[in-house]
């Protein structure tokens, strides 16, 4: 038991190592060729996905910085030991404590910026930016 727990970790630890590679520079529209928007480095634009998953892993939202189509379901899940929330800056949502493996989720109906962070870490920042879906054509 004790033998799969901790290849299961490596195995995630590998995926979250993908995926903040994916979440580099190279994904940034800033770096790429001209084209709309621009977003900071390290965003993940997920552009016209039902549902799109953040991971809450090592004290961090991951990706922190993501961008949707409006109707965009996000669900946060909480890896670590430790609990966390996920709290809206402007005051528009406040999760329950997630234990490990506990989730939340919140659809983004309207176009915005929406800024949140852990109620418990407050240092652990995350942005959700949502576009609506006429914008999405080039
Ligand atoms: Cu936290």
């Amino acid at each position: 038991m004790l033998h799969h727990r901790s290849r299961l970790a490596t195995l995630l630890t590998a995926a979250l190592l993908a995926l903040a590679v994916l979440a580099g520079p190279n994904q940034t529209a800033a770096s790429g060729p001209p084209g709309p928007p621009r977003y900071p480095r390290g965003t993940v634009v997920m552009l016209g996905h039902r549902m799109i998953r953040v991971t809450i892993h090592n004290f961090a939202f991951l990706p922190a910085r993501l961008v949707v189509s409006a109707g965009t379901r996000v669900v946060w899940t909480n890896t670590d030991s430790d609990p966390h929330t996920v709290v809206s800056a402007k005051g528009l949502w406040a999760s329950e404590a997630l234990d490990t493996d506990g989730s939340f989720a919140r659809v983004f109906k309207s176009a915005g910026a929406f800024p949140y962070y852990c109620g418990i870490h407050p240092m652990m920042r995350g942005t959700v930016t949502v576009v609506a879906a006429a914008t999405h054509k080039p």
